[in-house]
């Protein structure tokens, strides 16, 4: 039975992200679920998803939307969004690539073409939660993307585990419902990129140096 691993936000960290997969021994049926934000903050966006495109040739990937490609996907059509770009690491995307208009230029089909999320009979992966309120087809896209403690303090109604990024701990945060993987790579300069290994239903954390 195939290992799934499911890894945090990389935000640029192209380091972190060698250091990651060198520290897991892949294995050629090992399924990888990328949680979102490959892009802000950190210097190497571009490489950073070069780099996973490479990794999709040899093993199965999922690639989710995180709230730094969604809010860089709204750019052109939101003020809003477009702050929030500009204010929360989108210039270290733009100088990675070249310009804003590169972005897509050069990895469109990548970008355009990020989950929302995804699931196996016991995990459910996405970027940063669900609206606790809402069945799964009720929710709103902004709430699977930005949500933060609203959907961490309250039990959700789904059936699987969910494994989930963007809010970030010191070290992954486990309740019987949820386990939270970022450590706030990109953010903060020591932070370790971090991966749950889930095998056979046992779990397992690696973290990048
Ligand atoms: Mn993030």
């Amino acid at each position: 039975m195939s290992r799934y691993i499911a890894v945090a936000g990389i935000h640029g960290e192209l380091g972190k992200l060698n250091s990651l997969l060198s520290k897991i021994k892949i294995r050629h049926d090992d399924i990888f679920i990328f949680l979102g934000d490959y892009i802000d903050r950190g210097p190497k966006s571009k490489e950073v998803v070069d780099r996973l495109i490479k990794l999709s040739k040899t093993n199965q990937c999922v690639f989710l939307i995180g709230a730094s490609e969604y809010t860089m996907l709204n750019v052109k059509n939101d003020e809003y969004y477009k702050w929030i770009f500009e204010n929360y690491g989108g210039m270290a995307t733009i100088k990675s690539y070249g310009s804003y208009e590169k972005i897509m230029e050069i990895h469109g089909d990548f970008y355009r073409n990020l989950n929302l999320y995804c699931f196996t009979e016991d995990y459910f992966f996405v970027h940063a939660g669900i609206n606790p309120n809402y069945s799964l087809d009720d929710q709103d896209e902004e709430d699977l993307l930005y949500i933060s403690w609203n959907f961490i303090d309250s039990q959700h109604c789904l059936p699987q585990k969910i494994v989930y990024a963007h809010t970030d701990f010191e070290s992954p945060f486990s309740l019987p419902d949820k386990i939270g993987i970022d450590l706030g790579c990109g953010i903060y300069p020591y932070a370790p990129l971090c991966a749950l290994i889930i095998n056979h239903g046992k779990e397992k954390f690696v973290y990048s140096d």
